[in-house]
């Protein structure tokens, strides 16, 4: 019996030894140690030794099972450590390869320049305020004094959804500060950026959709001063401190007085001619316009429940593709709307 033991233990252990799956190492488990397997039918035959042997030979068979378990656990181990390695090694990841570049984009330069010109109006104090584009001919024209049959009010000029033309696509963001004053108590400050529409052919300056940023201030005694002063604020803000600027008398309907702002060109520094040639930057005028603006009209300010009395007030209005292009040097209006990548990175 002690034979068939030792037997039974080499034999097993070289087994062992020689699988290299869990299932294999299973397998032995149960031909040597399960209810029917080997040493568990040598124990059964202990009842047919003599008094005196049976302990030893317990003993001897408890060490066999104990060695046969020890090295059933140990092949365990080994066998999960080689197939966990293996597992690894095969999906090992190489973090020194340098990773795929993801193309990031930017922002479009009209939305540059006007976030810019945004910033510096919050910084003064102003609100921005939006609105829709579907607007009331009242709001967009008639409480602006601008008279029935005036030539922007044609229907060749305007997009009207109506027959009575009473309803409109916006032809300028000026809407936007009636509904402000209708709503507002003086003193405030206030800028309208926004989509606008005419009925343009699409051209190197022209679209018939374009944005526009218009600003209102009205308060007790607010001046020509104040305007002059706000707009040459941003203007050099925006393009140079040493940037020169004048204001030219002109009308609109909804201003009085009224004016354009001019910006001395900066390539031909006013002369508008570089080395005899025309300047191609000023074509010539030695000025660059920038806005037009004046002292909100008495009768605005009355059509928007404010008494003219005894408040005053300024406004402006600015196309801002026009603002982009002088900006970015960009030569053709239908290039910041075309979206060509080519195009867009250069900003
Ligand atoms: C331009 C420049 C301008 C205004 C817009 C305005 C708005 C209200 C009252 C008075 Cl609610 N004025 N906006 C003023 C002056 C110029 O835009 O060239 N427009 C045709």
């Amino acid at each position: 019996m002690r034979e068939q033991l030792e037997q039974i233990k080499n034999n097993a252990l070289a087994a062992l030894e020689a699988s290299d799956t869990p299932a294999a190492l299973e397998e032995i488990r149960v031909k040597l140690l399960g209810k029917k397997g080997e040493l568990t039918a040598v124990l059964k035959q202990m009842g047919r030794l003599s008094p005196e042997e049976r302990p030893a030979m317990g003993q001897l068979a408890n060490n066999v099972r104990a060695e046969i378990e020890a090295k059933l656990e140990q092949r365990k181990a080994a066998i999960h450590a080689s197939v966990l390695e293996a597992k690894l090694a095969a999906e090992a990841i190489d973090v020194t390869i340098p990773g795929e570049a993801i193309p990031v984009g930017h922002q479009h330069p009209m939305n540059q320049v006007l976030q810019q010109i945004k910033d510096l109006f919050v910084g003064l104090g102003y609100q921005v305020v939006d609105g829709p584009e579907v607007e009331l001919a009242d709001y967009n024209f008639t409480r602006l004094n601008i008279e029935e049959g005036h030539p922007s009010r044609d229907r060749s000029d305007t997009f009207y959804f109506t027959d009575d033309d009473s309803v409109l696509l916006r032809t300028q963001t000026s809407p936007m500060q009636i509904r402000f004053m209708e709503t507002h108590k003086p003193p405030f400050c206030m800028l309208a950026p926004g989509r606008v529409f005419r009925k343009d052919e699409a051209d190197a300056t022209h679209s018939p959709m374009f944005h526009q940023i218009e600003g209102l201030v009205v308060d007790e005694h607010i001046t020509m001063g104040d305007l002059k002063g706000a707009l040459t604020t941003v203007m050099r803000n925006i393009y140079g401190e040493d940037s020169v600027m004048r204001f030219r008398p002109h009308h609109f309907p909804f201003t009085e007085p009224s004016c354009e702002m001019d910006m001395q060109c900066h390539k031909c520094h006013g002369t508008g001619e570089i080395d005899g040639q025309v300047c191609s930057t000023c074509h010539g005028e030695g000025w660059i316009e920038l806005l037009g603006a004046g002292m909100v009209h008495p009768k605005v300010l009355e059509n928007c429940g404010i008494d003219p009395e005894k408040y005053s007030g300024f406004a402006f209005g600015m196309g801002l593709e026009r603002m982009a292009m002088g900006r970015m040097k960009i030569n053709d209006l239908r290039l910041i709307f075309d979206n060509d990548v080519r195009f867009l990175n250069q900003f």
